[in-house]
């Protein structure tokens, strides 16, 4: 049996497991899957119904960072160092967690484009697709498993705002986060910032090309000030996003 990567077409952790994978010529058969219809497919395999899963023949990986572990010196040609490890989860938190908050509170009230952006196959931006099924319900479990209020708003802005300050700081200092070659931080970083930056070369392009984001999104992301970080994440994904599928 070969490995199969479960995922949702949207999800940037998903591709940053994909992005590895790819990068270490890991052979693997894509999986994606509709959010909330993904329950179903991954009980028998987690007790946690997340994305990004990895099923092989030896076991099951689950998130992002653990599938990188299984492939980081083929991908990258050595292991990462302490510091870059604890780059990466800074990076996972406070860019990868507050933005999926950010993500949803700016398009929960659109749920055709929300329907658009859980297809399994990208549609083009005229086409009118209708929002998913039971979408009340399944607006309500997003607003609960990304801490949708308010109160949490505020401390992922505060979250996002000190890392992607930190992570200004050192991308204008040099190319990469090591000082060397590209590594685990820039490819977490490129994949988890990939919704604002929205790289041609990313997977998910066909997706967010498909809908209009709402007003108050495109000017919010317009007001971070991350112009420079998102033109070097456009560089990585030029020059390192080898995609096998
Ligand atoms: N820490 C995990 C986070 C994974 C995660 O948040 N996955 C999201 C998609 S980007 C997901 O599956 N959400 C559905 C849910 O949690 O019910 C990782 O690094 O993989």
């Amino acid at each position: 049996m070969s490995s199969s990567l479960y995922t949702f077409p949207i999800s940037h952790f998903s591709e940053k497991a994909r992005w590895g994978l790819d990068l270490a010529n890991y052979p693997y058969e894509l999986k994606p899957l509709v959010p909330g219809e993904h329950i179903k497919t991954l009980k028998p395999l987690v007790n946690d119904l997340y994305v990004p899963v990895l099923e092989t023949d030896t076991g099951v990986i689950q998130g992002s960072g653990n599938i990188l572990d299984l492939v980081e010196e083929k991908a990258f040609g050595h292991k990462a160092t302490p510091e870059e490890k604890l780059m990466e989860e800074k990076v996972d938190i406070q860019v990868g967690k507050s933005l999926q908050t950010f993500l949803y509170h700016f398009i929960l009230d659109y749920p055709e484009l929300v329907g658009k952006l859980f297809l399994l196959n990208p549609v083009s931006l005229s086409d009118t697709v209708a929002p998913p099924e039971h979408y009340d319900l399944i607006a309500l479990s997003l607003k609960r498993r990304y801490k949708i209020t308010p109160k949490n708003l505020e401390v992922v802005k505060q979250s996002l705002d000190e890392g992607s300050k930190e992570l200004l700081e050192i991308y204008k200092s040099r190319k990469f986060f090591n000082g060397n070659s590209f590594g685990r931080v820039d490819l977490t970083v490129a994949s988890l910032m990939g919704m604002l930056a929205e790289p041609k070369d990313s997977p998910a392009y066909p997706w967010f090309a498909s809908v209009q984001m709402p007003e108050a999104f495109l000017t919010w992301r317009k007001e971070l000030g991350l112009e420079f970080l998102f033109e070097r994440i456009r560089e990585f994904y030029k020059e390192f996003r080898t995609q096998s599928k």
